[in-house]
């Protein structure tokens, strides 16, 4: 494809390489950052993914020789050759990632007969298409030590090693399962860990995309498209932490949400009309269990006629949300992008007359069919169609919404899918459907996420179900329709965790299943991985059981009352973890393997995961189970959440698990804030912090930074923030902690805290400024509160 070089040109951080046939460049991003870029359709580097590339300022070198091109930054050697082969080495010379040389050479599928084919794909059986043959192809050499990560919201295992996945946002309803090759979202980046090491390839294109990881043949891995540019970045690590990190310094990080959005939340299809959806409050509040959030399902619209109210059955919305406001719930409501073909109907009307929708090729606005009949799609490629579907969200944030819910932005369709020549807009760069597709959802989570900002002043609160690589910095996620199966449950742990490794923090699932009909032990185990999730939403399909935590049993209540609870104290740790996210990248959800890389056996663990770096949670995911192998990584002491027994590294261990139980590890060493259990956030005035602090037998000493803001406002942009640094540090028979508040530019503060110490010092004493202060011990635990105090020491 691109033949012999010939010569190569440098301006700044960019190589231009002449080839035989067609000319590449390499961009120097930063030293653990390079680019690589062929224009195969059009001279244009442009990306939907990245906005505002910042080029760090980086000393790299550049050799030619007969065979080669060498660049040197200051972590990466690359040698480039002909047909724009690229080896990678880290500084030590060590190779990282190696072209592949060979000839495809798929493993061989038999059949019998072309009658026999035939037959059976008529009885339903389903096989995989040929040999794909794309635009463009870059085959990668694959070891046996390989791991693969990422891709976002793919179905099956954390380890994608030998599977083929397809990126082209596709709506399912059918249950979603390992063979699935595609689902809502299309994030083409994927993260690679051999012996300890780790780089991530993103490849920055949205057509239909293909990887290869292994699947084909285990001598090569492969990426490609069907069409569109050449372009993709080595993301080197050596951490998978640095690749995560480098990967969210590209495409963005998910902005600090607001406090509201982390409590939990119900949702059905649909709580219609409006004496159900008071009905629902009621029955949180009257049960004591906490909820912060309520749904509104399609039902709430008039004739699915996006950005109105059905007036039968929300007679005055206003007051309602003004009701439930009062009683601490917000409201979300679904907007989806299809919009009524309706004379007469305001969107319509405006979208008609502006030229807002998709067109066909011949220009005239396209028409498919959706929930509300035929319909038309806005086209969120064209900045003037966000900034007039921005300024529609103000209609729905007037009525007193809290945040929107953007469904069916694959885009989904009822009268088959899109044709490839569907136009979009592309602000004047016309591009067809097969290029706006994958980023359809991205442009309406952007648009939604905008328009919000502007109307409210409020950080936006989105959900969108389809998106691309770079949404995170718009729109939270949910992964679409699930089911209420055991096997849903069980897949969600690497669903979550790998759409965190590709820059999606605020991610979740239906909680109890959305198709399907739940059963209480069903429920009561998803709520306890729910608990741990950023997302917290409980969701059902209409003609489904009802599975709000009553639904089912006094038993099922009392478990799910348990673990909302249990989260309610839990939000300033999450809180702490996005404060955290803005400069790591790392998202809630985490895989071991990122805290653990030194540790194989992390490599694999499917059915456990670290909630920030404090928190191990190894749910149970099977029905009928009372127990589980937990596997506690090696590096670090782990505590029995609930029991307080101490465990080193490093070991699998049985855990007994009945129902009300879900196994819960704290890192020994850490620090985990909480705050008092309410009915939802900013029901109570927070004052005193709690802090629990579990001692590691080993390390001396722990640090633990604290957030602090007005939970919802831009403020903390302009520094409006507060932040606590608390310090423990242990000497032979006495303990230090020092509490430090190092930036002081919000308003309220606390007045004290409460600490909790699990260790097993029986101290005699304890020294707050040097006064003697009261305390209690029980069992493992010392308590006490100080108020005031930059000093305590127990002894
Ligand atoms: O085709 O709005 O994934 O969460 O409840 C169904 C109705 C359309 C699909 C979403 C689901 C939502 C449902 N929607």
């Amino acid at each position: 494809m691109f033949g012999k070089i010939q010569n190569y040109n440098l301006k700044e951080n960019k190589l231009e390489i002449t080839f035989e046939h067609n000319t590449a460049f390499i961009e120097i991003i930063s030293a653990s950052i390079i680019n690589f870029f062929a224009p195969l359709k059009q001279a244009n580097h442009s990306s939907t993914a990245i906005e505002d590339i910042k080029l760090q300022e980086t000393k790299f070198e550049v050799k030619k020789d007969d065979f080669k091109l060498t660049i040197c930054t200051e972590k990466l050697k690359l040698n480039v050759f002909d047909n724009f082969k690229v080896d990678i080495y880290d500084i030590d010379g060590n190779i990282l990632c190696e072209d592949y040389r060979g000839e495809r050479a798929p493993f061989v599928k038999r059949g019998v007969t072309p009658k026999s084919l035939e037959l059976a794909l008529k009885e339903g059986h389903k096989f995989n298409s040929e040999l794909g043959e794309y635009k463009f192809n870059v085959l990668k050499k694959l070891d046996d030590n390989t791991f693969f990560y990422g891709f976002g919201e793919k179905t099956g295992h954390l380890n994608k090693k030998g599977y083929h996945y397809k990126m082209w946002n596709t709506d399912s309803a059918a249950p979603h399962v390992e063979s699935f090759e595609m689902l809502y979202k299309s994030i083409p980046f994927f993260i690679t860990l051999k012996d300890s090491k780790a780089f991530g390839v993103f490849l920055d294109n949205t057509f239909e995309s293909h990887f290869d990881m292994g699947k084909e043949n285990s001598n090569y891995y492969s990426f490609g498209a069907v069409d569109g540019n050449l372009d993709y970045y080595f993301i080197y690590g050596p951490s998978v932490k640095e690749v995560i990190k480098n990967y969210t310094y590209l495409t963005g990080r998910t902005p600090l949400p607001q406090l509201w959005t982390l409590g939990y939340q119900q949702c059905r299809w649909s709580y219609t009309p409006e004496e159900r959806l008071m009905e629902v409050a009621k029955n949180f509040r009257e049960r004591d269990i906490p909820c912060d959030t309520l749904y509104l399902d399609i039902d709430y619209m008039d004739g699915y006629r996006v950005f109105t109210w059905d007036r039968d059955k929300f007679n005055n919305p206003k007051n309602t949300l003004a009701q439930l406001k009062e009683n601490g719930f917000k409201v979300v409501t679904i907007i989806d992008p299809g919009v009524k073909k309706d004379k007469g109907y305001k969107i319509y009307d405006e979208g008609i007359e502006n030229n807002y929708f998709a067109t066909d090729k011949d220009g005239v606005p396209y028409i498919n069919e959706v929930w509300p009949g035929a319909s038309l799609y806005p086209d969120f490629t064209n900045s003037k169609v966000r900034s007039w579907w921005g300024d529609n969200q103000k209609i729905i944030a007037d009525y007193g919404v809290s945040g929107i819910w953007n469904d069916m932005n694959e885009p989904a369709s009822f009268k088959g899918p899109l044709p490839d020549d569907v136009m979009f807009d592309n602000d004047g760069n016309k591009i067809s459907h097969k290029e706006a597709h994958n980023v359809y959802g991205h442009y309406m989570s952007k648009a939604t996420y905008e328009g919000l900002k502007k109307h409210t002043n409020k950080r936006p609160f989105v959900v969108t179900r389809a998106c691309y690589a770079g949404t995170q910095k718009y729109s939270t996620v949910w992964t679409g329709d699930n089911q209420s199966l055991w096997e849903h449950l069980r897949m969600s742990l690497p669903m979550l965790m790998n759409l965190g490794l590709s820059g999606f923090a605020f991610c979740g699932t239906d909680v109890g299943g959305f198709g399907f009909d739940c059963t209480p032990e069903l429920l009561s185990r998803w709520i306890q991985v729910g608990t741990f999730t950023p997302l917290f939403r409980n969701h059902s399909s209409i003609f489904t059981r009802d599975q709000e935590p009553w639904a089912f049993d006094k038993k099922t209540e009392d478990i799910c009352r348990k673990y909302i609870k249990l989260r309610y104290k839990l939000i300033p740790y999450f809180y702490d973890l996005f404060w955290k996210e803005q400069s790591d990248g790392l998202p809630i959800i985490r895989p071991l393997l990122v805290h653990y890389e030194k540790d194989l056996n992390t490599y694999e663990v499917n059915d456990e995961f670290l909630c920030g770096d404090s928190i191990l949670v190894a749910p149970i995911v099977e029905q009928g189970k009372t127990s589980r192998m937990v596997y506690l990584p090696e590096g670090n002491d782990w505590i029995d959440y609930w029991t307080k027994e101490y465990f080193s590294g490093g070991q699998f261990i049985i855990k007994k698990a009945p129902l009300d139980l879900c196994p819960v590890y704290i890192k020994a060493g850490s620090m985990l804030p909480n705050y008092p259990v309410q009915n939802y956030i900013g029901e109570k005035i927070i004052d005193e912090l709690t802090l629990n602090i579990y001692l590691s037998k080993n390390d001396k000493s722990i640090n633990y930074v604290h957030y602090q803001d007005d939970g919802e406002s831009f403020d903390y942009k302009n520094g409006a923030y507060n932040l606590y640094n608390i310090e423990v540090s242990k000497a032979a028979d006495s303990i230090k902690l020092k509490i430090d508040q190092t930036k002081n530019d919000y308003k309220n503060h606390y007045k004290g805290f409460d600490f909790n110490l699990f260790t097993d010092l029986k101290p005699s004493s304890i020294l707050a400024n040097s006064k003697p202060i009261k305390f209690t011990l029980s069992d493992d635990t010392i308590s006490f509160n100080v108020k005031n105090v930059s000093e305590v020491i127990i002894k």
